[in-house]
């Protein structure tokens, strides 16, 4: 094992160190040795802390393959000894298999973590439900809070999170549910053009023309440049969608 691009090791600053479990316990190396550390010296000498009062047999049982791959220590994460992380992405920007750098984590926690009472911005119901965000130079925040995701009862929980990439965004998004409408898509038929261009000038002259010419139509669909108001400046937005062929929405990038 060897130190990332930063030349830092995982627990250098004193928040992370506050997180520390008390006690020795197994410290298993990558080359198959143990030593009885505690966790601050084993995570410093790039072993695998395996908890208080372990033995080094525990490093046999669990083999060398947990230790090769080690990607971030739960103080690297600014998390707590209880906490209990239910779903996980991680963008490991520089593509090194370590924390560091620019990467990102996003991840829930389990109800009952300690974490979920600490951690600023968390929700005060349902935070088991909370997404968070965190990275080698900022603490873990509210990325997208349990009601911003339509959740937040008391027993709300996220235990997976996944990643989709798109290149059609919105026309994707509205495939996958997350949005009902596609911009420009004036008549709601899934593509864009000339037959919505009529139903867009009635959505610009207001809400009961429109729904004349066009009343199985998303008057959400006329608001192109994705700014919340259906009005003049979306036309520019429309005829770049209607020539372009364009799907893609500046919302979705924002
Ligand atoms: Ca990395
Ligand atoms: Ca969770
Ligand atoms: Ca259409
Ligand atoms: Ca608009």
């Amino acid at each position: 094992m060897g130190l990332d691009s930063s030349g830092l090791t995982p627990l250098t600053t004193c928040e992370r160190c506050e997180n520390l479990a008390g006690g020795e316990g197994a410290c298993c190396f990558e080359d198959g040795t143990c030593e009885i550390l505690d966790e601050l010296a084993c995570w410093s000498a790039w072993g695998f802390w395996m908890g208080s009062e372990t033995t080094c047999e525990m490093c046999e049982e669990q083999g060398t393959a947990m230790i090769v791959l080690l990607y971030a220590s739960r103080g690297e994460l600014g998390l707590m000894q209880a906490d209990d992380i239910d779903a996980m992405i991680v963008f490991d920007a520089d593509e090194d298999g370590w924390f560091g750098g620019e990467d990102l984590v996003l991840f829930s926690l389990a109800p009952g973590s300690p974490s979920l009472s600490m951690i600023p911005g968390v929700s005060a119901e349902g935070a088991a439900a909370d997404v968070f965000v965190v990275s080698p130079s900022s603490p873990p925040a509210v990325f997208a809070s349990a009601e911003e995701l339509g959740l937040g009862a008391p027993t709300d929980n996220i235990d997976a999170l996944d990643l989709h990439i798109y290149v059609e965004k919105s026309r994707q998004a509205v495939q996958h549910g997350i949005r009902s409408f596609l911009p420009g898509d004036m008549n709601s038929d899934g593509n864009i053009s000339t037959a919505d261009i009529t139903p867009f000038v009635a959505a610009l002259c207001g809400h009961g023309s429109f729904a004349d010419v066009c009343p199985k139509g998303d008057l959400n669909s006329a608001d192109c440049n994705r700014d919340g108001n259906v009005n003049g400046a979306d036309i520019d937005a429309f005829i770049e969608l209607l020539v372009g062929g364009r799907t893609s929405s500046p919302s979705l990038d924002q």
